[in-house]
């Protein structure tokens, strides 16, 4: 609550600093975890970029990084309650609808060919319908994400290494099962807040893609790079439903046009930026560690599965066997 607060008084003191500028019919505000450096926030730039010229000034985006404006949570509440606009997400959904589990199943993907398999087939479809149905968001495409890899202060090359680690993890249920499964101490917290308590010792280790774990400086206050890639994973970015029907037929037009060029410029970045990241980590002083992943897969497999509902099994055999 005193979030939502601190994002009204936010939001109304940025409009009253600027009284001489126009207001735009639209205007879009999005909340982002990433800091300006990632390729997330670089697309919502460019989207903001090329809406505002196609729509001839109708629609402006502004784009607030490091969830300063709110946590990924909140930041979909306050999308629900009309208060913002736009964010990006994922399994987080999890805690609105079930089948968002599969966004970051863990070893359910073995790589972006599974991945734009889902996305394009059948459990997609169910996924962005589900999306506006129960949690009145739409989706907008999709960004690639590497696979996640446990980061940490001591190697872990075997689940037996991570003996009680209290491992940071979104607020995703699949998570927590999986860490609770493979032997460590599961936490969820918001990811703002991770540096501050890795350093301070509240939390051990947590888990990320490549990219995310460079833009959030987590080499500072971590030193091995255990190469889990447990998870293989992709997130949405979205706009309130309700806020994308507002707009007129016209401009929706431009704007899912907009949304698939963004799509298609973070792809392009993601790829060139995916081997540079690994090189800075290692310049930063992290070392990367092989693990066996198999002896991880094997732990958490039976967890994994029995904590879906029998719903969600039958979806998972079915994923399996294609
Ligand atoms: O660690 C994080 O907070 C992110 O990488 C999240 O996993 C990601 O945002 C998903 O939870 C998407 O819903």
């Amino acid at each position: 609550f005193q979030n939502t607060l601190l994002c009204f008084f936010i939001l109304f003191s940025f409009n009253s600093c600027k009284p001489e500028q126009e207001e735009p019919e639209f205007l879009l505000r999005a909340a982002l975890l990433v800091n300006e450096e990632h390729t997330w926030y670089k697309a919502f730039v460019y989207f903001g970029q090329i809406l505002e010229e196609r729509s001839k000034g109708r629609i402006k985006v502004e784009v607030y990084p490091s969830e300063q404006l709110a946590k990924e949570i909140e930041a979909i509440r306050l999308i629900q309650a009309d208060v913002i606009d736009m964010t990006t997400t994922g399994s987080t959904l999890t805690n609105w609808f079930e089948v968002a589990t599969f966004c970051e199943l863990p070893f359910l993907m073995q790589d972006s060919t599974d991945m734009n398999r889902y996305i394009n087939g059948p459990i997609g479809t169910l996924m962005e319908e589900e999306m506006i149905t129960k949690s009145g968001l739409r989706s907008l495409g999709h960004f690639e994400r590497g696979p996640r890899h446990l980061t940490s202060n001591r190697p872990i090359r075997h689940p037996d290494d991570l003996d009680g680690l209290i491992v940071r993890v979104p607020n995703v249920p699949s998570f927590v099962t999986l860490w609770k499964a493979l032997g460590a101490k599961p936490t969820p917290m918001a990811f703002s807040e991770v540096f501050t308590s890795l350093q301070q010792g509240t939390i051990e280790a947590q888990e990320n893609p490549f990219a995310l774990i460079n833009n959030a400086g987590f080499a500072e206050v971590q030193k091995y790079l255990n190469l889990t890639g447990h998870v293989i994973s992709w997130v949405y970015p979205v706009i309130g439903e309700k806020q994308f029907q507002r707009l007129p037929p016209d401009l929706q037009k431009i704007f899912l046009l907009a949304a698939d060029d963004m799509q298609a410029y973070e792809h392009r970045l993601f790829l060139d930026n995916e081997k540079m990241v690994q090189d800075e980590l290692k310049a930063k002083g992290m070392e990367f560690i092989e693990v066996d992943k198999d002896a991880f897969q094997e732990k958490c497999e039976a967890a994994i599965y029995n904590s879906l509902s029998p719903e969600m099994k039958k979806i998972y055999d079915q994923l399996k066997t294609e």
